[in-house]
């Protein structure tokens, strides 16, 4: 995710490796007002030299970023997009933790669950028919057996960053055992934020934000409440909450 200020100049570097440089990419940025987001002018084929672009980020919010050549569906798929955070000039409330997460389908032609390599499959991709739901590129990568923890202590705050890259699914959006007390739609900073929200959709190409508090410790799952995607195709992360039980929110053994 990248993070600037609404005001700030802008100036973007694009380049492919060479050894990776097999197909034509380019960046079309939400953020950015202009032919393309940026696309046109970012665009790279095999051999090009680095690609520059130089943009002022006039409107605040969370936004998304995408691979925008013509097979962008299998690109993004393949994982090229991200998140791009215009704060407001005053910034955004303190918080304790921040996270990011984007959620996109893989589609394969294998088994899910079958070790390996798989090859892409135009055919599920037509079909919208996904092997996998992932956050972050991989299945079920933010839990404790993923090995990238998410972690917090009771009594702080969280900001998570959410983007949808798609390509073709809606997110149901949920915190399984919390709510979103605050919640940014569509990654609007400006609006107040809807208050104590269970599930929102979070379509693709777009984003969300929300808070959360914890006063509970425990685990707290994030998922796509389509939960076929939770519980069998990767689309769930946990949130580690450490502290002493706190009976009079919650008690588990009364
Ligand atoms: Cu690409």
């Amino acid at each position: 995710m990248l993070r600037v200020r609404r005001g700030d100049r802008v100036n973007l570097t694009f380049d492919v490796p060479d050894d990776l440089n097999v197909a034509a990419h380019n960046m079309d940025f939400h953020a950015v007002y202009g032919p393309g987001g940026g696309a046109d002018a970012t665009t790279i084929a095999p051999g090009d030299d680095p690609t520059q672009i130089s943009f002022t980020a006039d409107y605040a919010g969370v936004f998304i970023y995408h691979c925008a050549i013509p097979n962008m569906d299998q690109h993004i798929s393949s994982g090229m997009f991200g998140s791009i955070l215009v704060e407001p000039e005053d910034g955004l409330p303190e918080v304790d933790n921040e996270f990011y997460l984007g959620q996109h389908e893989i589609y394969t032609d294998g088994d899910l669950g079958e070790e390996g390599h798989h090859g892409f499959d135009f055919d599920a991709m037509l079909k919208e028919e996904p092997t996998y739901v992932v956050f972050n590129g991989q299945a079920y990568g933010f839990t404790p057996d993923g090995g990238v923890p998410m972690a917090a202590n009771t009594g702080e705050t969280a900001r998570v960053y959410f983007a949808n890259g798609g390509p073709n699914l809606l997110s149901s959006w949920h915190a399984i055992g919390n709510v979103w007390s605050r919640f940014y739609r569509d990654g609007d900073l400006l609006t107040d934020p809807d208050r104590n929200v269970e599930t929102a959709p979070v379509a693709p190409g777009t984003t969300a934000a929300a808070e959360m508090e914890f006063p509970v410790p425990g685990p707290v799952k994030i998922v796509d409440h389509a939960l076929t995607r939770a519980a069998r195709r990767g689309a769930l992360g946990v949130v580690d909450v450490s502290g002493d039980p706190t009976r009079d929110i919650y008690d588990a053994d009364p």
